[in-house]
């Protein structure tokens, strides 16, 4: 280590005094203005990674979904997955070490991670189309170089790409190439593959308007669109021409607020669909003959993709067991749905991709989807080798339904540390012995595998919607002093604390039909959420007020009480 230079560099990236920041399951987010040094710092953290595992690692600078004066940063682990925890924990002491300490704790990571400082390090970064992305990502490359790390910068990508990256570039290119055309050619291959058993291809299931939240997933899908036109033509939306990132569009907002984005002309009964701002997150929705608008989210994109799969088997004749992962948000019409009329075993897990990942890998083919458009579906290696082997040897229609789920698992862009693949990796790569998938879901990724269920099924949207009708529910904010005095249990669907808090919330459910709320601490902002369901919308709101008056009122709620009305 060439601790002048570390010292002299560091210097030109100097954190603001007194400012600290977590490492959280989105990594560091914030102000764009806040970041530099914690840029810069995360290439220097990168280098370590890299060279204690001896792989090419990520880091992605992206704010997803927040606001275009925000941005972050996540580091992307050497099999394309989330950080390791212990090195969650170091991203913060490094991210937080003021000035004259940080090079003494760079030192004691080093140390304590044992990491062999002679080692090459190689650092892939990616970025997302924010105004303050470039210049952030250089200090990020100040970072690596100045520890001696070599470096490819990538420039503009989704996240899920970057993470294809990594992965491709640390398993040989085996997996695809560790280009940006080696991951539109493997995705459109395999779904133009699937969609030409399409016996329906007439227009209606051949155009898709999408709304790309005036962010990367309109650059990408641009570039991709002539790969997997023979399939599909997209109608581009808020591709960032004019409009701002996430403003008034975009996944998380017509999500949230239950409405289409701006900027999108919808004709009744057209199949649209919005990205986030990094494109790793995907709703549908249309509007019907009355011009009502209808969300299709993560719900009912599980139950397509469960159903669709879950055929797909019995035609094949082979009894795996499928499991959809959900969190409380869940709509419980859904849950319903899978269960009783499916007849497919649902698991509810914390919210947060990694706990609904980690939940899904105990099935031969895991489902898991957020409400809020985060998921993908997983498949174990013994799977994948069954359906490789039968989609040569079966005959006609067993082996079409089985080519079929083999393109699939091509489209889901997932990759995976278990079993046969085991041979492709480095060898010196074994955090903690788990099977390790990356797979936390891309956008791009789940438009494909959708688009090619509704052609292959001859489904429209409404039939699609129509699957069952979600319940309707209201989601709150309520700000207390301190988020941390409500402790949660049975995946965050019961309070522990504060005392008296969930008996609150039971009296409160039993005065409506069809009742369900919860509440818990934002892991992303300084705010207690409110989730409250019902047979109307007009007591689904009444509950999700009541419920935060209570929140209010016993976990030491600040600034005006909460008012009815939304
Ligand atoms: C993060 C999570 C997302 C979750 C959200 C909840 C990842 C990659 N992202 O964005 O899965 O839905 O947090 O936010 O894990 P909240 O805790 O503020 O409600
Ligand atoms: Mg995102």
């Amino acid at each position: 280590m060439d601790l002048g230079a570390i010292t002299k560099y560091s210097a030109l990236h100097a954190k603001p005094n007194g400012l600290i920041l977590q490492y959280g399951t989105a990594g560091f987010r914030t102000k764009a203005e806040h970041l530099d040094h914690v840029m810069f710092r995360m290439g220097l953290l990168a280098v370590l990674r890299s060279k204690q595992t001896k792989s090419t690692i990520g880091v992605m600078v992206t704010a997803s979904h927040n606001p275009e004066e925000d941005n972050g940063v996540k580091l992307v682990d050497p099999l394309g997955e989330m950080l390791a925890p212990s090195w969650e924990e170091h991203a913060t002491c490094l991210a937080n070490a003021e000035e004259q300490d940080m090079q003494r704790v760079l030192i004691d990571i080093s140390e304590k991670e044992a990491v062999n400082l002679q080692q090459d390090a190689f650092v892939v970064i990616g970025r997302d189309t924010r105004p303050s992305s470039e210049k952030l990502s250089q200090s990020v490359i100040d970072g690596v170089t100045v520890l001696g790390g070599q470096f490819h910068d990538y420039g503009l990508l989704t996240t899920p790409q970057l993470h294809y990256m990594v992965y491709c570039r640390n398993t040989g290119g085996r997996y695809g190439k560790a280009t940006i055309e080696g991951y539109y050619q493997k995705l459109s291959k395999a779904f133009v593959e699937l969609t030409k058993q399409a016996s329906c291809s007439g227009d209606e299931y051949r155009s898709l308007k999408v709304d790309c939240a005036n962010g990367i997933g309109a650059l990408k899908l641009r570039e991709m669109e002539h790969y997997f036109s023979q399939g599909l033509s997209v109608q581009l939306f808020n591709d960032g021409s004019k409009g701002k990132l996430n403003h008034l569009c975009g996944a998380d907002f017509v999500k949230s607020h239950q409405k289409p984005p701006q900027g999108m002309e919808i004709k009744s009964n057209e199949r649209c669909c919005s990205f986030d701002g990094d494109a790793d997150r995907i709703v549908y929705y249309y509007h019907d003959a009355d011009g009502h608008f209808h969300l299709i989210d993560g719900d009912k994109i599980a139950t397509l993709i469960s159903s669709f799969l879950k055929e797909l088997l019995v035609e094949i004749g082979e009894s795996l067991n499928i499991g959809v992962v959900q969190t409380a948000y869940a709509n419980g019409s859904s849950t319903r749905y899978l269960e009783e009329v499916m007849k497919v075993p649902v698991y509810c897990t914390k919210t947060g991709v990694k706990h609904l990942h980690h939940k899904a890998q105990e099935f031969d083919i895991g489902v898991y989807f957020e409400a809020n458009g985060h998921g993908t579906a997983l498949f174990s290696t013994a799977v994948e080798m069954k359906i490789k082997q039968s989609a040569e040897q079966l005959e006609d229609k067993k082996r079409k339904a089985a080519k079929m789920l083999e393109n699939i698992i091509d489209l889901f862009n997932q990759v995976r540390t278990d079993g046969a693949v085991d041979s492709w990796l480095p060898l010196h790569y074994s955090e903690d012995g788990q099977n390790r998938v990356w797979a936390a879901g891309d956008a791009i990724s789940d438009m494909l595998v959708i688009e090619a269920i509704l052609a292959l099924k001859g489904l429209t949207v409404q039939q699609w919607d129509a699957l069952y009708t979600d319940l309707p529910n209201r989601q709150l904010k309520v700000q207390v002093a301190d988020r941390r005095v409500i402790s949660t249990t049975d995946a965050e669907r019961q309070a522990v604390t504060p005392p008296g808090l969930q008996e609150a919330i039971n009296d409160l459910v039993k005065k409506y039909k069809l009742s369900r709320a919860f509440v818990r601490p934002s892991g992303t902002e300084d705010v207690v959420r409110v989730y409250a369901e019902a047979d109307s919308q007009e007591s689904a709101d009444h509950l999700a007020h009541e419920v935060s008056l209570a929140v209010f009122q016993l976990a030491g709620g600040i600034g005006e009480r909460p008012q009815p009305g939304f």
